[in-house]
């Protein structure tokens, strides 16, 4: 990958005419309401409520309550200027056991959500699956399988396609713009590799199994979507890619980040848009699974069906080098939580370190520089429209006595970044839209609420929305359509 220098100039640089200028956010992490109009909890519902899971004991069960709050939401988007919005659609609610028909109950939540979103002249952009199985698919209580579900299991595969197609045929007159899976390396690796995920299962062998059957499902959801959608409407994938970075040019640091860019990126743009799994992967991980077994004939075509786009998930780079042999089983400082059991299967081999000091409040090193690489190189290796899915960071935000939040570095942050993608646009790269994350403080998973992304804050004793500074500077930006 090619580092670009950050750029010196002090000229105003526009962003290109209809670039979307958005947030994301995710179902469980801002919805609450996890009980209301029929739906059923996901495996993180479940995760969730298991003692020792999540910081603080937190849950999403009441989360920011945007369920009940989403017109006051959207009017702050539109009092922003955000011209588009990531939000995902809870499968749970739109499909309570996982199968069968959709419930109405739920669509309409999703109706009135994108309706409202177009009444303001928000362009509303769908995610599928931001990791809320539901539980019943994960652990069937009825069928010939009472346990061993989840996405391991290849049946999952059919079922996301059966409600990608609901969710198509019922929102596909308001929603153009539809992304199949989030982050599917953490449904992945973190919820059956190191388990700091739901469902929280740890064998390496299900990890990878899993990563098959989510590349399977985004395939044939593809599909699904196409058959139901307008033959205008836009299918992508949101992936959290990998910028590694080897520490030194020593064959064995570089051995370290072919291993960790096997695992953690190409085991999913190789199927998905090349419709190959690599060779060094499959090597790396034959002792943990039968691969002739696990793909099927016709998958790699199923799973490389063509999109329009595709979204890049980037928060900071991953340095890594080879591990002396005794550090091989000690808890690894990779940026995804603490555990003993690896999220990296067939890379046991393999330390991590920090890019640099500058760190984020999740401790996720600050360096723009890694975005403008990653949509480099995805430009150039796979030349789709690109669109940055994600992208921001965690600060602890101090409340002013009058009740402003004042949050500098966030909007340092977000500054460079932005910079980073036009440094990629002004380089070739045809990126259409920057969706920040996130909109409102919210459930921050395995970290629970003590780690704020937003650039609303939300205090959760009143559930009060108040724009930080770094809102009022990224309305700015799309005021004028463009950073100084
Ligand atoms: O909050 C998450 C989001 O759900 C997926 N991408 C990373 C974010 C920050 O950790």
């Amino acid at each position: 990958m090619t580092v670009v220098p950050p750029d010196t100039r002090s000229a105003r640089r526009a962003f290109p005419p209809g670039f979307a200028f958005g947030t994301a956010t995710a179902a469980y992490q801002i919805e609450g309401a996890v009980a209301e109009d029929g739906r059923t909890p996901s495996i993180w519902d479940t995760f969730s409520h298991t003692p020792g899971t999540i910081d603080g004991g937190d849950t999403g069960d009441t989360a920011v309550d945007h369920y009940r709050r989403f017109r006051e939401d959207v009017r702050m988007m539109a009092d922003l200027g955000l011209t588009s919005y990531r939000f995902s659609l809870a499968w749970p609610r739109i499909q309570p056991t996982g199968r069968g028909p959709a419930s109405e109950r739920g669509l309409d939540f999703y109706r009135a959500l994108t309706d409202e979103l177009l009444a303001h002249g928000i362009t509303p952009v769908a995610t599928l699956y931001h990791w809320d199985l539901p539980q019943e698919l994960e652990t069937p209580t009825v069928g010939a399988r009472a346990a061993g579900g989840g996405w391991p299991a290849r049946e999952t595969a059919y079922r996301f396609a059966d409600y990608a197609a609901l969710a198509a045929e019922a929102l596909g007159d308001r929603v153009s713009t539809w992304i199949t899976l989030n982050e599917p390396w953490c449904s992945a690796f973190l919820g059956y590799g190191s388990g700091v995920h739901a469902p929280g299962r740890t064998d390496p062998g299900d990890a990878l199994r899993a990563a098959h059957h989510l590349n399977l499902g985004h395939g044939l959801a593809v599909g699904a979507l196409r058959a139901a959608l307008p033959a205008s409407a836009k299918v992508s994938v949101s992936l959290n890619l990998h910028v590694v970075r080897p520490r030194s040019d020593g064959p064995e640091d570089l051995e370290a980040a072919r291993r960790i860019d096997a695992v953690g990126n190409r085991v999913f743009t190789g199927p998905m848009l090349k419709g190959r799994y690599d060779e060094d992967l499959l090597k790396d991980t034959a002792h943990l699974v039968d691969w002739d077994t696990l793909v099927h004939d016709g998958d790699l075509v199923e799973i490389s069906r063509p999109i329009d786009l595709l979204g890049l998930n980037y928060y900071n780079p991953t340095v890594v080098s080879a591990a002396p042999a005794d550090t091989a089983d000690r808890p690894r400082e990779d940026g995804h939580g603490s555990s003993t059991f690896s999220p990296w299967p067939g890379a046991d081999s393999v330390a991590f370190h920090r890019a640099n000091d500058d760190l984020t409040a999740m401790g996720w090193p600050i360096d723009p520089t890694g975005l403008s690489e990653a949509l480099l190189s995805m430009h150039r290796e796979f030349g789709l429209p690109l669109i940055v899915s994600e992208n921001g960071a965690a600060f602890q935000d101090t409340v002013a006595p009058d009740g402003t939040v004042h949050d500098p570095e966030r909007t340092d942050y977000l500054r460079r970044h932005l910079h980073a993608v036009a440094d990629a646009i002004d380089a070739g790269a045809d990126v259409r839209g920057y969706y920040l994350w996130s909109l409102l403080d919210n459930f921050e998973w395995a970290y629970g609420y003590d780690k704020r992304f937003g650039i609303v804050r939300v205090d959760y004793d009143t559930l009060v929305r108040t724009p930080k500074s770094s809102a009022r500077w990224y309305a700015e930006v799309i005021r004028r359509g463009g950073l100084d």
